[in-house]
């Protein structure tokens, strides 16, 4: 079957091309911006479902003067009483439509050329007189045309009176939409309004429909497994060093964290890869834009604070050994050779089962780990992360928000427990082949953190500002 053509059409600046960017989940098609008439040329994608084109989505440039090329058509059809189709193919083979209205004929040519139309609207903007010309100009045109309201996360929209509007010119199947916003309801919706116009199309945008849902399931799927490796790398990861009153750990401290920021950035790294967007969207070393979340070090106390993790236990560890180097150990687990040997197996949980690590441990070893709160910090970031990709538009401009964290507090999977005591789980220190335990233990914490995205996901969305719950 013929993909289904649809043209997007619109007055200049009402974000045509961001519609584009965000139903193809490409941030780099076209060009975006601020400025009238940005896109001077029709432009195409396609959107593909099992590698099969299903739909045809073309850009075009924005209908500048439809006052005055109504007129023109008006005076073309003169008293015959011609078809406004006929007109319509009469006004684009001839001089004007390469003078004086070019912009406003290629959007049109594409019109007649396609199945459908997308009428994009600022849902801000009043209802002028150039409005209801370009409506009548598309009427002329004898193609089905869906209006959609775009900017409708905006306070100033003005929904329901554009909706009358348009319900007064018989036009009743409208789409609401935010292109920066991403709503996946609103998605499906748009669909399912062209759907109800397009019988003979019903087959492929039920397929669309489909294809989006399935992918967005393999979307929270792929980031709770990305999470969940990030955290039993980070958990599991453990590094032997020696204690005394003249030994320094603060390099093996620092060693630590640097392995652990590296991992969380490589973490983010492919999160915002999976969900198709560019570096430019999260910059690491443009921190403080964020929010002021992102820069936060990941070994902060006040990091901890911000994101709702209390401290006391790694702080106060690092405080209670005596080593002078409690904050700078904030979000480091010690465990200290200076405890006795039955108090310190009590502590950790690993009397017999790893008893040569905590023999080690009181001959004057000390092991250096990432603490609960530091992981916790990293299990509640990673999933505000998700939570503001899910909702982010592949038009947004701005820079990514995290926006509030989950109202739910983040509890540490019992699977981070065992990691703790099975330092082979994890490849931060370079280690060998991921093992078979290691992926049972990924995929476990994986269903686990897959549950909490959903969780966090269904929190009441506020169309406005995007990422934070309402
Ligand atoms: N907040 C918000 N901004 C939007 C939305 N849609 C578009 N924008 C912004 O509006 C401006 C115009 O968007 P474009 O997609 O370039 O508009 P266009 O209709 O393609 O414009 P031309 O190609 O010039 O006709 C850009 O600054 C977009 O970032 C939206 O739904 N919400
Ligand atoms: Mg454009």
């Amino acid at each position: 079957m013929k993909p289904l053509r649809v043209a997007v059409v619109g007055h200049t600046n009402t974000g045509k091309t961001s519609l584009l960017r965000t139903l193809a989940r490409d941030a780099s098609f076209g060009e975006v911006s601020d400025r009238p008439a940005v896109t001077r040329h029709v432009e195409g994608r396609a959107l593909l479902v099992g590698g099969r084109r299903v739909m045809e989505l073309y850009d075009t440039p924005g209908l500048e003067d439809s006052i005055g090329l109504l007129d023109h058509l008006q005076a073309l059809r003169g008293d015959r009483r011609s078809e406004g189709i006929e007109v319509v193919r009469q006004f684009l083979a001839s001089p004007e439509a390469a003078g004086r209205f070019a912009q406003e004929a290629k959007a049109l040519r594409q019109v007649v050329e396609s199945d459908v139309a997308l009428y994009v609207l600022d849902a801000r903007d009043r209802v002028l007189g150039k409005h209801r010309d370009e409506l009548e100009i598309l009427g002329w045109c004898a193609r089905p045309i869906v209006p959609v309201l775009n900017f409708v996360a905006s306070d100033e929209a003005r929904t329901d009176t554009w909706r009358e509007h348009l319900s007064r010119a018989s036009m009743h199947a409208v789409a609401e939409f935010d292109t920066v916003v991403l709503d996946e309801e609103g998605e499906t919706r748009l669909y399912e309004k062209m759907r109800s116009l397009l019988d003979a199309h019903r087959e492929q945008l039920d397929e669309l429909i489909a294809d989006r849902r399935r992918h967005r399931e393999e979307l929270l799927a792929a980031s709770a497994r990305l999470i969940a490796e990030l955290l039993i790398d980070v958990a599991a990861h453990a590094v032997q060093v020696r204690t005394g009153p003249d030994v320094d750990v603060r390099p093996d401290v620092d060693a630590l964290r640097d392995r652990v920021r590296e991992r969380e950035r490589t973490a983010v790294a492919k999160l915002l890869e999976l969900f198709r967007f560019t570096p430019q969207d999260y910059d690491a070393a443009d921190l403080p834009g964020v929010d002021g979340h992102w820069g936060l070090d990941l070994f902060h106390p006040e990091t901890l604070k911000r994101f709702g993790v209390r401290t006391g236990g790694a702080a106060a560890a690092g405080a209670s050994v005596g080593l002078g180097l409690d904050l700078a150990l904030a979000g480091l687990s010690l465990g200290t050779g200076t405890l006795a040997g039955a108090a310190l197996g009590a502590a950790w949980g690993l009397a017999g089962k790893q008893g040569k690590r905590v023999l080690d441990r009181v001959r004057g070893y000390t092991e250096l780990r990432v603490g609960d709160p530091t992981l916790q910090l990293l299990l509640a970031r990673e999933v505000a992360l998700v939570r503001a990709l899910l909702r982010r538009g592949h038009a947004s401009v701005e820079p990514l928000r995290l926006g509030d964290l989950p109202t739910e507090r983040v509890r540490l999977p019992d699977t981070l427990r065992e990691a703790k005591a099975s330092p082979e789980w994890s490849l931060l220190g370079g280690g060998g082949a991921p093992s078979p335990q290691r992926g049972r233990a990924v995929r476990t914490l994986a269903a686990e953190v897959e549950a909490q995205l959903r969780r966090v996901d269904r929190e009441p969305r506020s169309l406005r500002g995007g990422a934070e719950p309402g």
